[in-house]
């Protein structure tokens, strides 16, 4: 009997513990070997876009006032060919939020969004990121998706970010945009794949959610060693 109630003192005094502190005592600086990663803020993953994620322009503010803090800042565009064989349109008798079988995998099918040169596939207006060094832009093989900045969805193609940022140094990566259960996690999971260390701003993304997607997502994000932060975690 001692012993359970010794066990129950013993959680009481841990969960105090727990509520005294924030989940990151320290704020966190990024430096020079950290690189802001801005996923996807275009026209069409926001009201009045072809793909729009509930809330997805209200990442603008938080993603410009983040930006000060990054001396090396990464935009990424999705960035699809007409037809592309993510759209739903694209296959007979599929509708959009279906799944297809690809050589790849499973693939999640799409309204057609983001077709190259579209004002659709604009970066919003309002993302001010003066200091951003490269824009990768993704998805552009008709054939295969890629949801993640550094890999397509073949599993085999890189898109060359990775040699980037290793090649400039850079060690550390923040991850924001949209969406937090597509192309954001895909990216924070490769990205901890590829030996970087790893954080997504919550604050500063937007989920689809699609069938219990946005858990799943962040529950692989932090088995795989992703650090989930707020914006204000930032110094
Ligand atoms: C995305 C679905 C399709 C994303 C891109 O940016 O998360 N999601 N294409
Ligand atoms: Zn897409």
């Amino acid at each position: 009997m001692s012993a359970l109630l010794s066990r129950r003192a013993f959680l009481a005094s841990t969960a105090a513990i727990a509520l005294a502190r924030p989940s990151f005592a320290a704020t966190i600086k990024p430096d020079a070997k950290s690189a802001l990663i801005v996923v996807d803020v275009q026209n069409c993953f926001v009201d009045g876009g072809t793909l729009p994620v509930k809330g997805g322009a209200q990442v603008v503010p938080v993603i410009n006032k983040l930006a000060s803090a990054f001396e090396n800042i990464v935009v990424t565009q999705d960035w699809h060919t007409p037809g592309h064989a993510s759209f739903a349109s694209t296959h007979a008798g599929k509708k959009p939020f279906e799944t297809t079988q690809m050589p790849y995998g499973t693939q999640v099918l799409w309204p057609d969004h983001c077709v190259q040169g579209s004002d659709d596939a604009a970066l919003l207006k309002d993302l001010k990121l003066p200091t951003a060094q490269l824009v990768i832009r993704k998805g552009f093989h008709k054939d295969v998706d890629s949801y993640s900045a550094f890999e397509e969805a073949d599993r085999k193609t890189a898109t060359g970010l990775a040699a980037y940022l290793k090649a400039r140094g850079v060690d550390t990566v923040f991850v924001t945009g949209l969406a937090t259960d597509f192309c954001v996690a895909w990216t924070a999971l490769d990205a901890r794949k590829l030996g970087f260390n790893v954080y997504v701003i919550e604050d500063a993304t937007r989920g689809i959610d699609l069938n219990g997607s946005l858990a799943a997502a962040w529950k692989q994000m932090t088995e795989a060693g992703v650090k989930r932060i707020q914006s204000s975690d930032i110094a």
